[in-house]
């Protein structure tokens, strides 16, 4: 009886250390399953970051080109300031062809100045260098037919940068050869300059505006660090 008893006893324990092993594997499973998944989530969750940095990046992008389309329809029909401050109906051009001159080859004449339509895009510091590489500066605005006659010859469709740029300190504009800018007759279009906080270094270069018909280019500051062509000026 004892012995039964003992056998039954040893029968038992071994039993419950058997249970004692499988609930300790189950539990090292359980544990060796959690951390798969937690490193399955951890993928998971970066995989979603990568993705939702790069469609923030995209949505960027056609946030700017969108701004940039809503400018440019704004600027088509509207009424754009002036230098006085008054409002003018926008001025329609007829296209003309440039003619080299006195100028060399490559560069228009007009007045007593040459001019170099750039065929490739750059951010606006590359365009001054390139100008100045040239003799030149990035074109200075002097008056309202020096505008209408640049108007008249760029593509009507892109951005230009031009000679103008913001230094110092905010709403401190000047040309790059040292026209007094205050001298001069502003264009800005319609809500510009806006130094348009969505860019992150804010707006502080000169270029003229696309448009959807030949009209006289109004004025816009945009990122330097953005590419577009650009418009050289020189001395004949
Ligand atoms: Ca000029
Ligand atoms: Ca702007």
């Amino acid at each position: 009886m004892e012995s039964q008893y003992r056998q039954f006893g040893s029968s038992d324990n071994s039993s419950g250390d058997a249970e004692h092993i499988t609930t300790a594997q189950t539990g090292l499973k359980r544990i060796g399953g959690g951390v798969l998944y937690g490193v399955l989530v951890l993928l998971l969750l970066l995989i979603l970051l990568m993705v939702t940095g790069i469609k923030f990046s995209q949505l960027n992008k056609e946030i700017t080109e969108v701004k940039l389309n809503l400018e440019r329809i704004g600027s088509g029909g509207k009424t754009a300031a002036s230098s006085s401050g008054a409002t003018t109906v926008p001025v329609v051009l007829q296209k003309l062809v440039p003619v080299r001159g006195a100028c060399r080859a490559g560069w228009v004449s007009h007045e007593r100045s040459c001019y170099l339509l750039s065929t490739d895009a750059v951010t606006w510091s590359r365009a001054e260098e390139r100008c100045r590489a040239l003799s030149g500066h990035l074109v200075v605005l002097n008056n309202v037919e020096e505008l209408d006659y640049i108007s008249k010859i760029v593509e009507i469709n892109f951005n230009y940068w031009i000679g103008l740029v913001e230094r110092e300190h905010e709403g401190h504009w000047s040309w790059v050869d040292g026209t007094d800018f205050k001298s001069t007759p502003t264009f800005w279009d319609n809500g510009q300059p806006d130094d348009w906080d969505f860019r992150e270094s804010g707006e502080d270069c000169g270029q003229i505006h696309p448009s959807e018909s030949r009209k006289r280019k109004l004025w816009n500051d945009a990122d330097c660090n953005l590419t577009y062509l650009f418009i050289c000026e020189s001395r004949v």
